[in-house]
């Protein structure tokens, strides 16, 4: 079914190497217009909570003090097939194995600093979309 929004963060390791810009540039010119977006520091709670899916995973500690090591941006992307089309542009989790021309081939460093999230289902677009932003911050 073509559906139209996903959720994206520009993980803290991409933005404190200056890569913000660049994803960005990648995700306009892959044909997806910002709904909402803006730049915020997650708290190990807040981590934690985003990520509670994870909770049983091994890596989840490493994880949550990942992404809340430095600041994140958050956004809202719309798109036709958005979340399906952004987990095609952002590439496999981990980056030795995700295809030439992806967001994580170009930027990320490990399976775990992968410097772009992108939700995989519809629903779970709209829960972490609204996670983030209030109707008052979605155009
Ligand atoms: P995804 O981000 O590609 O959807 P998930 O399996 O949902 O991947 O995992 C969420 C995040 O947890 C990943 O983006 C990555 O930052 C981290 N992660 C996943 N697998 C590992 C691992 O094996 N070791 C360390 N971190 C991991
Ligand atoms: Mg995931």
């Amino acid at each position: 079914m073509a559906t139209n929004r996903t959720f994206t963060m520009v993980k803290p390791d991409a933005v404190a190497d200056g890569n913000t810009g660049g994803i960005l540039q990648m995700i306009q010119k892959a044909g997806f217009k910002i709904v909402a977006m803006k730049q915020t520091r997650l708290s190990k709670e807040t981590a934690g909570a985003f990520y509670a899916v994870h909770k049983e995973r091994p890596f989840y500690g490493e994880l949550v003090d990942y992404m809340s090591s430095g600041p994140i941006v958050a956004a809202i992307l719309e798109k036709n097939d958005a979340v399906a089309d952004f987990r095609k542009l952002i590439g496999a989790t981990d980056p030795a194995k995700a295809d030439a021309g992806t967001i994580r081939k170009l930027y990320a460093k490990s399976i775990s600093a992968n410097a772009v999230h992108g939700s995989d289902s519809d629903d779970n677009a709209r829960i972490e979309g609204d996670f983030f932003f209030s109707s008052l911050e979605r155009v």
